[in-house]
């Protein structure tokens, strides 16, 4: 078993994470009110570290510096070579500091390091997209039919942010947003999730390191309910980026349309997975296990309904079966784990409801189910086995609901149009993966899937340079690609006149008409 105790401790004194926790115009400060958060280490229960928590009033303090720093207008002015410069420089420090980003993110979210590494690149990659993107984002020329105006379309920074992100992919996700925001020429206030600050604390450093200016980018830390009131109903907010659950997302949108503030969301998602007879076998068996229980399954775009033809129903929920009962479950730190486990009690007390549902509901249940039943893992960690429920339909909670966990439910069809109609039937609409080697069908499928990305024999990739985000409830707005960009940004048209003339609307003698 790895010595996550001692783990822990090094977390605490890691120069990346420091002693005071929240960064408001260019200070690294303790709380108003002294408050601290116990964090704890998924894989152990054990506390990890402690941080120091926001007050309300110090939400306000970071939201009024980033209004200050956006208003004084100099960081907004700055060239777009310099801020593609700064990106590039936070790229560099990520690349110099990502072990020790990787340890700390496996520490606080239970994921494999191998996992925290490839986010750690990812978030490099999104750093390095946006440098390169905004130093072509080029303003349009209109042609207005008369030679004598130069109309034009140019961006402008949409002012000041308020970024809150979720903790299945703490650093990756508000790097999703920190990156487009910084590169707009916005100023910011980030709130991770108060489950698993610590890396982008350590990140807020490297920002600081690379010459963020003060003011440009505030961090706080601390529950989201008791912050909500400082960050989201707030004047001085001009644009609103949540990553998070349904709930949340729907109380954020609402207090925001109070004051007109922009909202976009990212609500999660529940995504099918959907397989033909025809589909090669291997990948599927692979990508359907990988889909659903990478990262046990808490991630917003997990493949966690199968969808599958009927004639090879019986045989790929075997195998999945046998493989899913064969993954390494174990602490994120030991190198022979291949998943971790879930990141809270609150979730595991989660997916012991959707277990108990699926059975009371009817659903088969073929593994999983609840704790592995093995020696050797911590027993404080919150470990729930890969579960496979066979038999389900969309009537049920767990086919309904984003379980967030380890979860695959299995619904069956034999004619494409039930597999559309199924891959449809989720008032979600994030992601979908279908699996076919008829190219006329998967075509057809690909475009009748109601959902923001859908993969054609493959499941779960993405890249900086396109646009992420979900029809339906899994919300609104876009992030990555130009639009990721184009959501920190207002739009002006500058309508200019080189050669005035009167329009002689209204004239002072009829003669004049
Ligand atoms: O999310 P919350 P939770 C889904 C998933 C999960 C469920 C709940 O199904 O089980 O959401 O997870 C901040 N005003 N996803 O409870 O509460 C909070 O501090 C302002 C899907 O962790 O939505 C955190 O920073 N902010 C998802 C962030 O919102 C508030 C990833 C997300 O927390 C707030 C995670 C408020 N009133 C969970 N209340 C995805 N889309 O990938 C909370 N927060």
């Amino acid at each position: 078993m790895t010595d996550i105790t001692a783990a822990g401790a090094a977390v605490t004194s890691s120069p990346l994470i420091g002693d005071a926790h929240l960064y408001i115009s260019g200070e690294w400060r303790h709380p108003s009110d002294g408050g601290t958060r116990a964090l704890v280490n998924p894989a152990t229960g054990h506390t990890l570290t402690v941080v120091d928590e926001a007050s309300p009033d110090d939400a306000r303090a970071a939201v009024g510096a980033a209004r200050a720093t956006f208003d004084a207008g100099e960081w907004s002015a700055t060239p777009v070579s310099e801020r593609a410069a700064l990106l590039r420089r936070i790229a560099d420090l990520l690349v110099r500091d990502k072990a020790e980003l990787s340890r700390i993110e496996t520490l606080d979210t239970g994921k494999t390091l191998v996992e925290s590494e490839i986010d750690i690149d990812d978030v490099e990659s999104v750093f390095r997209y946006y440098a390169s993107l905004v130093e072509v984002d080029a303003d349009r020329v209109v042609d207005v039919g008369n030679p004598a105006v130069i109309s034009r379309v140019v961006h402008e920074p949409i002012g000041v942010c308020v970024l809150i992100a979720p903790w299945n992919y703490p650093l990756l996700q508000i790097s999703w947003k920190i990156a487009p925001a910084l590169a707009a020429g916005c100023t910011m206030v980030a709130k991770p999730s108060e489950v698993t600050p610590l890396s982008t604390i350590a990140f807020v450093r490297l920002c600081e390191e690379a010459g963020v200016p003060p003011g440009v980018l505030n961090l706080v830390q601390g529950s989201g309910a008791r912050l909500s009131g400082a960050l989201t109903d707030n004047p001085d907010v001009d644009f609103i980026s949540f990553t998070g659950g349904l709930a949340t997302g729907t109380t954020i949108s609402e207090t925001a349309a109070k004051h007109v503030t922009k909202v976009a969301v990212e609500l999660g998602g529940k995504n099918p997975h959907i397989v033909f007879a025809d589909a090669d076998w291997e990948s599927s068996v692979d990508q359907v296990l990988t889909g659903v229980f990478l990262h046990s399954g808490q991630v917003c775009s997990s493949g966690t309904r199968l969808i599958v033809e009927e004639s090879i129903a019986d045989s790929l929920v075997d195998e999945l079966v046998r493989r899913a009962n064969q993954i390494r479950m174990g602490d994120g730190l030991d190198p022979a784990s291949t998943t971790g486990p879930l990141v809270s009690q609150a979730q595991l007390n989660k997916m012991a409801d959707y277990v108990a549902s699926g059975i009371a509901e009817g659903a088969v249940l073929r593994c999983g189910g609840g704790r592995p039943d093995r020696d050797d893992l911590h027993p404080g960690g919150y470990f729930f086995a890969p579960t496979i429920f066979d038999r389900c339909n969309s009537s049920m909670r767990i086919v309904a609901e984003e379980t967030f966990g380890p979860i695959l439910t299995v619904e069956r069809f034999t004619t494409e149009a039930q597999a559309l109609a199924l891959g449809n039937d989720t008032t979600y609409g994030l992601a979908a993966g279908v699996r076919t080697s008829d190219a006329a069908r998967g075509e057809r499928m690909v475009r009748g899937l109601q959902h923001g990305t859908v993969w054609l024999n493959d499941f779960g990739y993405y890249t900086p340079a396109a646009e992420w985000g979900g029809y339906g409830k899994s919300g609104n707005g876009r992030e990555l690609g130009p639009t990721g960009l184009a959501e920190y940004q207002e739009t002006k048209h500058i309508w200019h006149n080189t050669a005035p003339s009167a329009s002689r609307w209204f004239t002072e003698t009829e003669d004049e008409r």
